[in-house]
């Protein structure tokens, strides 16, 4: 197994974490890239961070939201690209240390989030549009850029670089076993060596040898051999790859899609465009039925409590997490083809189905004629019937094929149903 299979053998079999994205955005609640969007001067911005007051933070209600959503690891935001952190780095004044809140948040949530057991990872952006040495990221402001002040400053991107190693040093260095480092994001010619990557990576190591890295400082994690920098996985954003993620080599690569609740990572109170716990769990299962991972995001507001819309979403997840994670946790693709009616997950020779579609009558099962030893409803546990219905022989295909009966009294769940089948 390579380095990069061993990193990540908890994280392949958890499949399902939190992101979460927390900062002054939150006061706003325009999304996190108000400040970019709206071109928001220094003296707009600033009233943020002399407000930020988050009374309502409380971690532990964070990490008992997630635990019971079936989640088993959490990102947060420690700084995003308006460069605040909320972290109390002796690097920059830009921290909730200073703000009303006066004190290191990233220190609660670390604390909170193992004391239930759970993984933690932390996101750190690559872009800053506070820093003074860092550029415009295209046509997209930077703050400095647009102010007057700053308009004929030279820029010496090597003390931001010096900056963002000496943060993650005291990231990695301060609050324990950190599980994730998930850097955003590379882009152009900002990519690579010109965040010093390898030099980089060979610090994060040296400090956490067990932590993960996400693609998103650079390099080919797809290449047959790729960069040092390049990452253990990759990291769609707001997308399941329809094919899951292969290497040059042919070989699965570990990847986690990122997905947002509703349309934004950060609070933003008019946006209700959430979407159902049923999408949600079936955007889980399309992630595991092609060996990926969820990573799903909640934007706390303000007064730092996730939203009510977000927490109900959570809680139904976890009830059908309850009764038929068995079919996410430690699983992943089946080497059967998709059928009609769903996805199948497979972990060893437990094979889920996950009825989509339950359409009428019996539900086909392509391929398995004489070899499923049990076929039972996860949910309850019940025995299900497998059977050659009456003149089957004259169907089409049905001669390599079984049948299972899903009675009328065992209501599948709206959601998913999954059929746990034992084969051969
Ligand atoms: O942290 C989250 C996003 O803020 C960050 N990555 C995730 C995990 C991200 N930064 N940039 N992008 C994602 C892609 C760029 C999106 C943009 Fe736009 C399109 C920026 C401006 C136009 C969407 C619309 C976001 C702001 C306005």
């Amino acid at each position: 197994m390579n380095e990069r299979l061993e990193r990540t053998a908890w994280f392949r079999e958890a499949r399902f974490g939190m992101f979460i994205h927390w900062g002054l955005y939150a006061i706003p609640a325009r999304g996190e890239w108000v400040r970019s969007v709206e071109k928001l001067s220094n003296e707009q911005y600033e009233p943020y961070f002399r407000e930020f007051r988050p009374d309502r933070y409380d971690p532990r209600a964070w990490a008992r939201a997630a635990k019971a959503a079936g989640q088993q690891y959490a990102v947060l935001t420690t700084k995003h690209h308006d460069g605040f952190c909320l972290f109390d780095s002796e690097q920059t004044d830009y921290k909730a240390t200073n703000t009303p809140a006066q004190r290191d948040l990233i220190k609660e949530y670390v604390e909170a989030f193992r004391a239930e057991g759970l993984k933690v990872g932390f996101y750190y952006s690559l872009i800053d549009w506070h820093h003074d040495d860092y550029p415009a990221y295209g046509d997209r402001i930077h703050p400095m850029r647009d102010n007057e002040a700053y308009k004929d400053r030279p820029i010496q991107f090597e003390r931001y670089v010096d900056y963002l190693h000496a943060q993650v040093k005291e990231l990695l260095t301060r609050y324990g076993k950190i599980d994730i480092m998930w850097f955003d994001f590379s882009y152009d010619d900002m990519t690579g060596e010109k965040w010093r990557a390898t030099e980089l990576v060979n610090m994060i190591r040296s400090i956490q040898p067990d932590i993960m890295i996400d693609n998103r400082l650079g390099g080919h994690i797809l290449a047959a051999e790729p960069e040092p920098y390049a990452g253990d996985f990759y990291s769609p954003e707001q997308i399941v790859p329809p094919g899951g993620i292969v290497d040059e080599n042919g070989l699965p690569v570990p990847w986690e899609a990122c997905i947002t609740l509703n349309d934004n990572w950060g609070y933003h109170a008019k946006d209700h465009a959430y979407k159902s716990p049923k999408q949600v769990v079936r955007a889980l299962v399309e992630c595991v039925s092609k060996n990926g991972n969820m990573l799903l995001n909640v934007g706390p507001n303000a007064r730092g409590e996730i939203p009510a819309e977000s927490l109900r979403i959570l809680e139904a997840v976890g009830e059908w997490m309850r009764h038929s994670g068995d079919s996410i946790y430690g699983c992943g693709a089946s080497s059967l083809p998709k059928p009609e009616w769903g996805r199948y997950t497979q972990n060893g020779n437990m094979l889920y189905a996950h009825v989509f579609d339950r359409g009428i009558g019996p539900i086909y099962f392509r391929g398995l004629k004489g070899k499923i030893k049990k076929a039972r409803l996860l949910a309850d546990g019940s025995e299900l019937k497998v059977s050659v219905p009456w003149m089957a022989e004259q169907y089409s295909d049905t001669d390599s094929g079984a049948f299972i009966h899903l009675a009328g009294a065992e209501l599948p769940d709206e959601i998913d149903t999954v059929i746990a089948l034992e084969i051969e």
